[in-house]
């Protein structure tokens, strides 16, 4: 289902979904709160992040039946040796989040009043946060930079439509707290995951949410509004925060 544009004379009617991505560096606490939202509005839809996937990759002709046959662990291939896994990962990750912008909604989504779709993530963070600073790092080589934002463009133009966002929700927080819900979650793939690589990922998110100074190739990207919620105060277990965060975010969809 295509989802309408807005005309230069305000909203044109709408049909398909909100469609939102929850963006934010790493353990900065999406998941949680994208869990939070599904409580607090059980009629949405959430889709996370794909990232059993990147942890098992299946070998092209594993049966059906049968236990799942992983040929390695591309998430932990990355970050052990980027120069080398950076550009593969790139690929897979927004294939698999391609595919999740693209599937068909859900019947029950589309029977409520205001249907709404979550996203953790998305093919514009793949590109305008990690890629970007993949390169900037230089584990993307100039012409690996040139290949991928040359089908990563062409894409999303041939789709566009189809996956289109109406918003985004950037989760804020500062790097150390970052760093220390990344070490107390521990995920074993990121266990080298430094305070320098969170302050360069939070430096991205703020430079396209806050600054407004990453150049969007998109011009539906450029106009996207944006809701920034600070998460730095932990919000997993206090009612009350977790109240005026959902009214945040219930106000910012009632106006897309
Ligand atoms: N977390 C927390 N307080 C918060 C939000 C998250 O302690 O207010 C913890 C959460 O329980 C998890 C870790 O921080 O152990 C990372 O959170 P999550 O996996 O949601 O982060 P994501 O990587 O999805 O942004
Ligand atoms: O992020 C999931 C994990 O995956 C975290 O280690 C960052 C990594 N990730 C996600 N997308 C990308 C891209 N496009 N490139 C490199 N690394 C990526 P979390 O924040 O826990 O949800
Ligand atoms: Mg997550």
């Amino acid at each position: 289902m295509a989802l309408s544009q807005r005309s230069a004379s305000g909203p044109a009617p709408r049909r398909g979904p909100r469609r939102l991505s929850v963006e934010g560096n790493i353990a900065v606490g999406k998941s949680t709160f994208v869990k939070l939202l599904l409580k607090t509005f059980p009629e949405w839809h959430v889709s996370a992040e794909p990232i059993t996937t990147w942890q098992n990759i299946q070998a092209v002709g594993t049966p059906i039946a049968g236990p799942p046959q992983s040929v390695g662990n591309l998430l932990d291939m990355m970050y052990q040796q980027p120069s080398r896994w950076s550009y593969t990962f790139q690929t897979f990750s927004f294939l698999s989040r391609l595919r999740t912008q693209l599937a068909p909604y859900p019947e029950s989504l589309l029977q409520g009043q205001k249907p709404v779709h979550v996203f953790e993530r998305s093919v514009y963070s793949d590109r305008y946060i990690f890629a970007k600073n993949l390169f900037e790092n230089r584990f993307l080589n100039d012409v690996e930079w040139a290949v991928y934002q040359n089908w990563h463009s062409f894409l999303l133009q041939e789709f566009h439509s189809r996956i289109l966002l109406d918003g985004f929700i950037y989760l804020q927080a500062s790097p150390q707290v970052c760093l220390k819900r990344l070490r107390q979650r521990a995920r074993a793939e990121e266990k080298g995951v430094q305070l320098g690589y969170l302050e360069q990922l939070h430096a991205q998110h703020e430079d396209w949410f806050i600054h407004k100074v990453t150049e969007l190739h998109f011009e539906t990207l450029k106009k996207a509004p944006v809701l920034v919620l600070d998460i730095n105060e932990d919000f997993s277990e206090e009612a009350a925060r977790q109240e005026e965060l959902m009214t945040k975010v219930n106000t910012f969809v009632k106006n897309l």
